[in-house]
């Protein structure tokens, strides 16, 4: 069946959606007991928020469009980032922390790792990106479903928020003086992230 039918049935979308939505689900529970286990332990929870989505039909086809892959079910299954969760931490270090713990977890198949922390991108984003597989049992069987997580900073998020729609996804071209002025405030907020971190070290002294 191709993927424009697929999605003009709303049954069969959600029937096609379910082991994204269900691969949230156990992601999230799996970051929730990381951070509580953390917060009985050290009396500190290192994560701000968790946010989810699930990419809509329309997005999807945009992507493949993007891409240059096939409207069906097999270029469907080449996307990463149907799933998605967006994982707000206090500091950088927390970060890194979690991410290991989160790895560990051996029912989950690392596929790939972006440091955009260390190796920031061209337009000042930074963010550390994990792509996993996560095992879902369905009635068929055991299948296993990509889930792309972003960890970031609060600054990182609040920079990413805005650049995404003053920029990123913007229709128009954007000049390189907006865009360098961009960069200069990710730069900015790094070193807030910086001095941010050092301070509560200092005050854990
Ligand atoms: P949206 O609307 O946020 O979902 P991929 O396209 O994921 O297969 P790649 O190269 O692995 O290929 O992607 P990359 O560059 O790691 O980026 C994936 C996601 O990171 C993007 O998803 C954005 O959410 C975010 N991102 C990457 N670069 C930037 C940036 O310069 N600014 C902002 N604000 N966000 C960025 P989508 O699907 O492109 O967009």
């Amino acid at each position: 069946m191709e993927l424009m039918e697929i999605f003009d049935n709303i049954k069969e979308t959600r029937k096609l959606m379910h082991p994204y939505r269900s691969a949230i689900e156990v992601v999230t529970t799996k970051l929730h007991n990381i951070d509580d286990e953390l917060k009985c332990e050290n009396g500190y929870s290192p994560i701000h928020n968790i946010q989810s989505r699930i990419k809509t039909p329309q997005s999807i086809i945009d992507k493949l469009k993007r891409k240059k892959l096939p409207i069906t079910l097999e270029g469907l299954n080449q996307l990463n980032d149907i799933a998605g969760l967006r994982v707000v931490c206090h500091y950088i270090n927390d970060i890194q922390y979690i991410s290991q713990l989160f790895i560990m977890n051996e029912d989950i198949q690392l596929i790939k790792k972006e440091n955009y922390i260390d190796y920031p991108k061209e337009s000042g984003y930074r963010s550390l990106h994990l792509v996993v597989k996560v095992p879902i049992y369905l009635k068929t069987g055991v299948t296993y479903v990509p889930v792309e997580i972003q960890l970031r900073t609060i600054s990182m998020d609040s920079w990413a928020s805005l650049e995404h729609v003053l920029s990123y996804k913007s229709e128009q071209p954007i000049d390189i003086e907006i865009r360098e002025r961009l960069k200069k405030c990710a730069r900015k907020m790094a070193e807030v992230d910086l001095e941010m971190q050092k301070i509560s070290q200092e005050l854990k002294k």
